[in-house]
């Protein structure tokens, strides 16, 4: 089993891990006391899962819940041995029958009708294509290359995000299809948009074509808000390997180097309250980045999940299993660390393997990698000066045995 210093990374060198502790923001996406609800959603998937039970489910459990209920106070107070000392003495009745079998019916296939097109996007990796422009105040069509599977090419306005991003900020802004751009060839070889306006130097433009769309839209494709949003294709992908007390990461995208993620301990931890949720090694993945997790173990049947992502994998020892998430915008001084546990019973220390997704900017996350694959013996892929990595800040945490 590897095992490594605890390591921070630090913007600004001269800052030490004392005033880091000290100025620790408030942790959330982690489980609250007495709570009932599901964590706050982090990603656009997690957000379309709790309006599905929300809007979906709960109104389909209250209604069933209340009728029964009332059913059976209808018999009680109406049919018991006083009120009704004569039984009636039939057994069958056919209309009845037929209410109570087709009712179901329809209340599966209302469900079916919402959460066959969920479990699809859980199930399959999105494969949307994300392309940048930087405006030069003149150009006003960018080509999409239409070249996705057959079932799942480019042929409706639906399948084509535009952004105009404004590149001092990075900020976004979704344009409208018709009063901002228009669409040619959808279907075709190669799919052009046009916008009305060019793009200034300062602008840039972001399409994101495909047809993996998440994100709650509007309520049977009529009603309603659509916050929806096509996801690119995996730009990062993590190997999470399950054994007994942890979990062993690898990033093969970047030279496959490895680390052990394990219980932090409570003496370790500026916030006693994580304990149990914290480990000594973070998941670090950059902001905004789909990520693609392959998961599986090493000795018995474990699961990785992560409520605020709406992910939970098993990880079968023998199978890769594959699953994906988006990771969240990162906010500066805000909680970018997202709390999940080892969700499958797989022995006495099942309770003490957390797992913690750490967000960061794209540059903390080379400057990252470049440490781990210091660590890893190869040489730098960014280098990049200005991001340093601080290593040895905290007491090492080793692994509890
Ligand atoms: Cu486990």
């Amino acid at each position: 089993m590897l095992m490594r210093p605890v390591s921070r990374f630090l913007l600004a060198a001269g800052v030490s891990i004392t005033s880091m502790a000290l100025t620790l923001p408030a942790f959330a996406n982690r489980p609250e006391d007495k709570g009932i609800a599901f964590q706050d959603a982090a990603t656009p998937l997690a957000e379309e899962v709790h309006v599905f039970h929300n809007a979906v489910l709960m109104p389909i459990i209250t209604v069933i819940t209340l009728l029964v209920m009332a059913l059976l106070i209808w018999v009680m107070v109406r049919y018991n041995s006083k009120a009704n000392p004569k039984a009636s003495k039939f057994s069958h009745n056919t209309l009845i029958e037929v209410i109570w079998t087709g009712i179901p019916i329809f209340i599966l296939l209302y469900i079916a009708l919402f959460s066959f097109d969920l479990l699809y996007k859980e199930d399959v990796i999105p494969d949307g294509k994300r392309l940048t422009y930087e405006g030069d105040g003149q150009t006003t069509a960018f080509v999409i290359e239409n070249d996705f599977a057959k079932s799942r090419k480019v042929s409706r306005r639906e399948h084509v995000d535009v952004y105009m991003v404004n590149a001092a900020t990075g900020a976004k802004a979704k344009l409208a299809h018709g009063d901002d751009y228009s669409l040619d060839g959808l279907g075709d070889a190669t799919v052009t948009v046009n916008l009305n306006q060019a793009p200034r130097p300062n602008e840039g433009v972001e399409i994101i074509a495909g047809r993996s769309r998440s994100g709650p839209g509007k309520y049977l494709g009529l009603f309603g808000e659509d916050r929806s949003s096509i996801v690119a294709a995996p730009g990062l992908t993590i190997k999470a390997s399950g054994r007994q007390w942890g979990w062993d990461y690898s990033y093969p995208d970047y030279g496959d180097f490895e680390f052990s993620s394990n219980l932090a301990k409570k003496e370790d931890l500026a916030d006693p309250s994580l304990y149990l949720l914290a480990t000594d090694e973070n998941i670090i993945v950059p902001e905004g980045e789909t990520v693609r997790m392959i998961v599986t173990a090493v000795d018995v049947i474990h699961a990785w999940a992560m409520p605020s992502f709406a992910v939970k994998i098993d990880a079968v020892p023998g199978r890769l299993n594959e699953t994906w998430f988006q990771a969240p915008a990162y906010t500066p001084g805000g909680s970018n660390t997202y709390y999940g546990q080892c969700s499958e019973i797989c022995g006495i220390d099942h309770a003490y393997m957390p797992i913690a997704v750490e967000v960061v900017t794209r540059e903390e996350f080379n400057a990252w990698v470049d440490e781990q694959r210091d660590l890893a013996g190869m040489e730098p892929m960014f280098d990049n000066q200005e991001v340093r990595f601080a290593e040895n800040v905290a007491p090492a945490t080793t692994a509890q045995q």
